[in-house]
């Protein structure tokens, strides 16, 4: 008899070995839309949608292609709400003998879908999942014995093994980083290019309908969707974004515009990570464009190194750290996020942009979700668990692989270090250099303490305070202890006390 294939929401890839290797005559493709996926956390209202339309079209295109597929749709009477619930009903509907699924991005799915062979009385064979460059068993072999993992190390490693960007041996150009190129602010007489944007067709209609109706409760905008929910659709935004974007990447990578989230970034990220495009294809493209000479070195480099660099280090990472990196806590931060993370109701300009973008889009720039919400949940000591959760559920692209090596190690050095190697803090000058936030802000950025100064600065000095013990021993705080030592003591108390009449203000739901 056949067996069973699942398919996960972001397993949306037709190379997949689950599918190659599958019988089309006796073999059958499960998808299922369920409870237990949409809500173990509240995800944003867009990513749902986007999840859901792109399984549907998925699903179409491989019956169009001879499969015999299950689709549960979310709505359906019979939907067992769970992905178990749904494979046992499948098993026993069609009559088959064995599961195959591949591994999921998550460790939480993952120990739940360890113990589906005892609970189902059949067979069940978890493949890896191949999507990437590396296997989780070479980064763990790369990182075994070393003191540190460091990012750029890794992404050699990648370079040199796959032949990406190398001359004979040597990285193009000579060097393996052109950042010194970028992170450039952005004049104001730059247009970004309009983002792509697609028309929801009558699947994507129902799916909003669906996401309206049945959770009206969760964070964000459903209206205005515009993204792309098939294989088509995500290679044409790779396309529009080589032709219209790469080349400015690298230098505006960094920049932060009022009213403007697209900027010069690919926003591939969803379609990467539900399995749409490939990251090698990715890459493929931004090289070729380089050989062509449609993109210069520093733009190509720092985008192929946020995927082969930073997103294959993240997901090994991920790994060889849980589940222990879940519950890090580094600096004992305990604080609640404060209500306007989810309505952007703040006098914070800064902030208030970026969460009504996230609130409007399921997505933010990188530099928004590190500068700005980072930095200051970072600043604030928000708990690690509730910051994490936000991440996850607020953005389209957010998977826990992804997300929480970002959140716990980048943003919030909960982990002490294994990921970043110094906490990742700014006082509002670096935001005022990078953005033209603080023009329009009610806030002084050059106003250091009193009314009106920004609140950057004086919860940055006193982040730096409250610290030393666990930060003056790292060499790449010592400049910063060194500016700190030089202050004098009364505008330290000052700056404090400013910080703690905000963090006060922040418990009480105040508005700041
Ligand atoms: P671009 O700026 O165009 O970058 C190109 C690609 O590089 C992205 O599509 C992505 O695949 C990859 N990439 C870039 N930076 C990273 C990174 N730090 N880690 C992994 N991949 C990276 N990315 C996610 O995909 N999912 C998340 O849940 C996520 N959470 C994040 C949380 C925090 C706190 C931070 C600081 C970053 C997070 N990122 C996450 C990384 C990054 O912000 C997004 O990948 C990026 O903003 C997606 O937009 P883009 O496709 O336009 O990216
Ligand atoms: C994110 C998500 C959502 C919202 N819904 C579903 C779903 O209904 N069915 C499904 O198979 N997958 C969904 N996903 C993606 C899964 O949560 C994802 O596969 C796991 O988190 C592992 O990365
Ligand atoms: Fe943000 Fe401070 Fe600038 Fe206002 S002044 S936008 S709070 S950095």
């Amino acid at each position: 008899t056949g067996k069973l294939r699942l398919i996960l929401g972001d397993q949306l890839t037709a190379t997949l070995p689950v599918l190659t290797e599958a019988d089309k005559n006796q073999d059958v493709v499960l998808m299922a839309e369920v409870r237990e996926e949409a809500t173990y956390v509240k995800h944003h209202k867009k990513k749902i949608i986007l999840l859901f339309s792109a399984m549907r079209h998925f699903a179409q295109s491989l019956k169009d292609d001879g499969f015999q597929v299950n689709y549960r749709c979310y709505d359906d009477k019979e939907n067992q709400g769970s992905l178990l619930g749904e494979v046992q009903a499948a098993i026993k509907a069609h009559n088959l003998s064995e599961v195959v699924v591949t591994e999921p991005g998550e460790y939480r799915l993952l120990k739940s879908m360890q113990q589906w062979e005892h609970q189902l009385s059949v067979p069940v064979s978890v493949l890896p999942d191949a999507r990437f460059y590396a296997t989780k068993q070479e980064f763990s072999a790369w990182a075994d014995g070393r003191k540190t993992l460091r990012m750029e190390f890794w992404y050699r490693e990648m370079r040199k093994k796959h032949g990406i960007l190398m001359d004979n041996g040597a990285p193009a150009g000579g060097d393996w980083n052109y950042d010194s190129k970028n992170r450039v602010s952005m004049p104001a007489n730059v247009s970004p290019p309009e983002p792509s944007r697609y028309k929801p067709d009558a699947v994507t209609t129902e799916v909003i309908e669906l996401v309206e109706r049945e959770f009206a409760s969760h964070f964000g905008d459903s209206d205005g969707f515009h993204y792309a929910v098939t294989r088509e659709g995500a290679l044409d935004v790779l396309n529009t974004f080589i032709e219209q974007r790469l080349p400015d990447f690298g230098r505006y990578q960094d920049a932060m515009r009022h009213n403007a989230v697209w900027l010069f970034h690919s926003h591939l990220s969803f379609y990467i990570n539900c399995g749409l495009l490939s990251p090698q294809e990715v890459v493929q493209q931004a090289e070729a464009a380089y050989h062509a000479g449609e993109a210069p070195l520093n733009s190509v480099e720092g985008f192929i190194r946020q995927i082969i660099g930073w997103r294959e280090f993240v997901r090994g990472f991920y790994w060889y750290y849980m589940p222990g990196l879940q519950s890090d806590n580094y600096f004992n931060a305990k604080r609640d996020l404060p209500s306007f993370f989810w309505d952007g109701y703040t006098n914070m300009n800064c902030l208030r942009q970026c969460i009504t973008d996230t609130k409007k889009h399921a997505y933010a720039h990188h530099i928004q979700r590190l500068m700005v919400l980072g930095n200051f949940s970072l600043l604030c000591e928000f708990a690690p668990e509730q910051v994490q959760e936000w991440y996850l559920l607020v953005y389209a692209d957010a998977y826990e692989w992804v997300e929480l090596p970002n959140v716990a190690g980048m943003i919030l050095f909960a982990d002490g270090g294994n990921l970043a190697s110094k906490p990742y803090v700014a006082s509002g000058s670096y935001i005022n250099k990078m953005s033209d936030y603080c023009k329009n802000c009610g806030y002084s950025v050059s106003k250091k303490t009193g009314e009106g100064a920004c609140p950057f600065n004086y919860l940055y000095w006193r982040f730096l305070d409250a610290h030393q013990d666990k930060l003056r021993k790292n060499p790449r705080m010592g400049l910063v202890y060194k500016s700190y030592d030089r202050m004098a003591t009364e505008k330290i108390e000052a700056m404090k006390h400013d910080a703690s009449r905000f963090l006060t203000k922040l418990s009480k739901n105040e508005e700041v």
